[in-house]
C-alpha cells in the first residue's frame, strides 16, 4: 500500500494524513498500524503537562530543538490544547515552531480527541503508533490542566514532566489530591518570574511529605523556556529517568499498563459503538433518561434491558 511505504520512507506527508485518517476512525490507517505493529514501543513517550499558559509548549519547543542538536528525532502532540490557535502558534512562539516545522526529524501535531469517557483516546495511542512506525526516538504529549487529565496521560507517558508556574495564586492548590504522584520530573517555568524559589521550596516541602514509592528521587528544576535556559539539566534528567525506568523494569510495568488501558479504551469504543448503532431501531438514550427521570424504570434495569435485547437480536 502507497501510504505504509510513504510511511516507512520516512516521508512526513504519509504521518500527516494517517493521523487524519485516525481521527476519521479509518480503519484502513488501524490496518497499517497492524500490518507494521512490530515497529512500535521503542520511543521514549514523555508527557508534559501543567496548568494553561504554563509555557509547556514553548517548553517542549525548546526541548525539541536540544534533541535535534543531538542528532534525535521527535514527534509532538498536543491534546486538546487551551489555547485557541492558528495553523502554527501550538508552539506558542511561531519563530521556533517554524524551524521546528520544516525539519523531516520534527512532527508536530496537536489532537482535539479526548476518549469517549475522557482519558488519552483511542486516537492519541494510535497517533503515537505511527510517530513510532515512522522512527521517531521521542514521542512529547502535551496536555493541559490541572486534574485527571494529569493522571490520565501517566497512562501514556514513559516519563511525566509537571510543569508548573510562580505566581499562580494559591500555587500549593495546584498540587493537591494525587497530581504529585504523577511528576517524574518537576519544573517551575517561568523562573525569571517572581516566587519561583518558593514555589520550588514548596514543591520540595510537598514532595518530602509523602512516602517515596521507588527510590527515584523526584528532581525539581528550574526553567526559562523563552530563553532556553535549564533546558540542558532537564534533557539530562529526561535521560536518567528514562534509563532508571529500564533498568529497573518500571518501563516494562509501565508500558503494560499503558497497553491495558489503550485496550479497554477500544474496547469500550467497540462496545459503546455496538449497543448505539447495531440494533434496527437506534437506542435513544434520552427516552430512556427520561422514563427513569420519571421513575418508569431505574438505570440498572434500563441496562439489563438494553444487554437483553442486544442477546436477543445477536441469536
Ligand atoms: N516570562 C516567561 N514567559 C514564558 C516562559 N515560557 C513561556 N512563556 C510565555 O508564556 C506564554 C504561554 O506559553 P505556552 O508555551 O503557549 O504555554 P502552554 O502551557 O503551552 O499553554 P497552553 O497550551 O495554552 O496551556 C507564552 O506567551 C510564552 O511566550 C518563561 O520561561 N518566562
Ligand atoms: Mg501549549
Amino acid at each position: 500500500m502507497e501510504l505504509k511505504k510513504k510511511l516507512l520512507e520516512h516521508d512526513k506527508r504519509a504521518v500527516a494524513r494517517l493521523i487524519s485518517m485516525i481521527e476519521n476512525d479509518d480503519q484502513k490507517a488501524f490496518n497499517i498500524i497492524s500490518e507494521l505493529f512490530y515497529l512500535t514501543g521503542n520511543a521514549h513517550i514523555v508527557g508534559i503537562t501543567g496548568p494553561p499558559g504554563a509555557g509547556k509548549s514553548t517548553l517542549t519547543a525548546s526541548l525539541a530543538k536540544k534533541l535535534r542538536d543531538l542528532d534525535k528525532t521527535v514527534g509532538i502532540i498536543a491534546v486538546d490544547p487551551s489555547s485557541p490557535f492558528t495553523g502554527g502558534a501550538i508552539l506558542g512562539d511561531r519563530i521556533r515552531m517554524q524551524d521546528l516545522a520544516l525539519d523531516e526529524g520534527v512532527y508536530i501535531r496537536s489532537m482535539g480527541s479526548r476518549g469517549h469517557l475522557g482519558g488519552i483516546s483511542k486516537a492519541t495511542h494510535a497517533a503515537t503508533r505511527i510517530l513510532e512506525i515512522y522512527g521517531m526516538d521521542y514521542i512529547f504529549v502535551e496536555t493541559v490542566g490541572v486534574g485527571q487529565s494529569e493522571v490520565d496521560i501517566m497512562k501514556i507517558a514513559d516519563t511525566t514532566i509537571l510543569v508548573l508556574v510562580p505566581g499562580l495564586g494559591d500555587d500549593i492548590q495546584v498540587l493537591k489530591a494525587g497530581i504529585m504522584e504523577i511528576g517524574d520530573i518537576f519544573v517551575v517555568n517561568k523562573a525569571d518570574k517572581d516566587g519561583a524559589d518558593k514555589l520550588v521550596l514548596e514543591v520540595e516541602m510537598m514532595l518530602n511529605l509523602r512516602k517515596m514509592e521507588n527510590d527515584w528521587q523526584q528532581p525539581i528544576l528550574k526553567t526559562i523556556a523563552i530563553q532556553d535556559t535549564g533546558i540542558d539539566i532537564l534533557v539530562n534528567k529526561i535521560f536518567k529517568h528514562y534509563n532508571y525506568i529500564k533498568t529497573t523494569g518500571l518501563l516494562k510495568s509501565k508500558k503494560l499498563k499503558c497497553i491495558e488501558a489503550e485496550l479497554a479504551e477500544i474496547l469500550r469504543e467497540r462496545f459503546i459503538d455496538m449497543v448505539y448503532n447495531s440494533n434496527n431501531a437506534q437506542l435513544d438514550l434520552k427516552e430512556i433518561a427520561n422514563e427513569i427521570f420519571n421513575k418508569k424504570t431505574d438505570p440498572y434495569t434500563a441496562v439489563d434491558k438494553i444487554f437483553f435485547e442486544l442477546k436477543e437480536r445477536s441469536n
